[in-house]
């Protein structure tokens, strides 16, 4: 397959909670015309893909997106030319849950925890998303806190009632993160973790990969390519950092390390959608316009991988068989190297896009049209 043909396949999915208002724990700047509903998050994500041609699917964060009928919601994205992606939870924002969801000491809570994700597989009934991302903010602040061991039993057992509830084409995707906002011991710290759940639950069961839930100097390639060979990577969460889980731009701290991710995708020939493989942004726009940041974001990823695509396999291949140190290094390194922007550009006018995404959202006159349109009403933020 091209190199162009290989792109045209690709897909991104944007988060519904990167069009709203965030910020930081000291403070969030609002911002004018963003959305007021899931409604409006969606008119944004349309814009998006109408520009880039390859963001066909925003996700949703329950209860951030939480409507009256997602049947409606679901009818109204597909009329403007999208559709409605992974379902994410939230079981972190209730007092209840100051000590853990699924991992806390305390029944009652654990069992709340756990309806709140079988409702929203009910929702992914009705949204007919296929994946149930599952991210807990469960974990410890001081020694002796809670006992470690036991927390791993609670949430083994919520999974696997979840699990159970997933219909047979629907997936659970398991969200690793090293630190945050526990600071101790995280439930779910690392892939390892993540990968051990999973294969303990069975073949719908799969990571997610958050490119910002690492300790800093993590080669995420490596666990990357592991994951794809034991058929266990489900989705990214691509965002890029500085320090910890930063969420800036996807592509905009360590291009070379997207690359790298990429690169690997391309060598498992798992960038196209029937691979299964859901890559998705998960950012926050705190100072940044949100909707070119986003924009911004995709052509980040389209750039990293037009340039793992470029990658020649064979020479590669030819320079590792043969010890060739710097000649395998070359070949990697020359395709980063390229400028793919003119192939791009390319691309997006035989795809009958606008070769200049951010320019053609400029001039579109869709920022001042939200800054008019959206007054009155409560603007979306993350709750936080
Ligand atoms: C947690 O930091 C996370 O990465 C999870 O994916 C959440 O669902 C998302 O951020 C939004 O808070
Ligand atoms: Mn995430």
């Amino acid at each position: 397959m091209s190199v162009k043909d290989a792109l045209r396949e690709q897909r991104i999915e944007t988060p519904s909670w990167a069009y709203g208002n965030s910020g930081t724990r000291f403070k969030v700047f609002a911002q004018q015309g963003v959305p007021r509903t899931p409604y409006e998050k969606i008119d944004d994500a349309a814009v998006v893909h109408r520009l880039t041609g390859i963001a066909p699917t925003v996700a949703l964060h329950i209860p951030w997106d939480r409507v009256d009928d997602y049947g409606k919601l679901s009818e109204y994205a597909r009329d403007r030319g999208v559709a409605l992606g992974a379902i994410n939870s939230n079981v972190f924002q209730d007092d209840d849950y100051k000590l853990g969801s699924v991992c806390h000491p305390d029944a009652t809570v654990r069992r709340k925890a756990i309806g709140h994700l079988l409702d929203c597989v009910d929702i992914m009934d009705q949204t007919g998303s296929r994946d149930l991302k599952l991210w807990f903010a469960d974990g410890l602040n001081y020694p002796g806190q809670d006992n470690l061991r036991a927390r791993q039993d609670r949430l083994a057992e919520a999974l696997a009632e979840t699990y159970e509830r997933l219909g047979a084409d629907q997936r659970m995707l398991l969200e690793y993160k090293l630190f945050e906002p526990a600071f101790y011991a995280t439930d779910v710290p690392d892939w390892g973790t993540a990968f051990a759940h999973c294969v303990q639950l069975g073949e719908r069961a799969q990571v997610v990969i958050d490119t910002g839930h690492h300790a800093p100097g993590t080669n995420i390639e490596f666990i990357v390519s592991f994951l794809l060979r034991a058929d266990k990577l489900g989705a990214f969460d691509f965002n890029s950092r500085f320090y910890a889980d930063d969420d800036l731009m996807a592509g905009a701290a360590d291009p070379f390390q997207l690359f790298r991710i990429m690169h690997e995708i391309v060598l498992a020939d798992a960038l196209k959608p029937a691979a299964g493989i859901a890559f998705m942004l998960d950012q926050c726009h705190n100072l940044e316009p949100k909707i070119p940041a986003i924009i911004r974001s995709v052509l980040n990823v389209q750039e990293a991988t037009a340039k793992a695509l470029l990658v020649d396999q064979k020479m590669l291949s030819e320079a590792q068989q043969a010890g060739d140190v710097l000649g395998a290094n070359a070949a990697v390194m020359d395709a980063y190297n390229t400028d793919v922007r003119p192939l791009l550009r390319e691309l997006r006018a035989e795809m009958g896009l606008d070769p200049d995404p951010m320019a053609a959202y400029r001039r579109s006159g869709y920022a001042e049209q939200i800054v008019r349109e959206r007054v009155g009403g409560e603007a979306a933020g993350w709750g936080a």
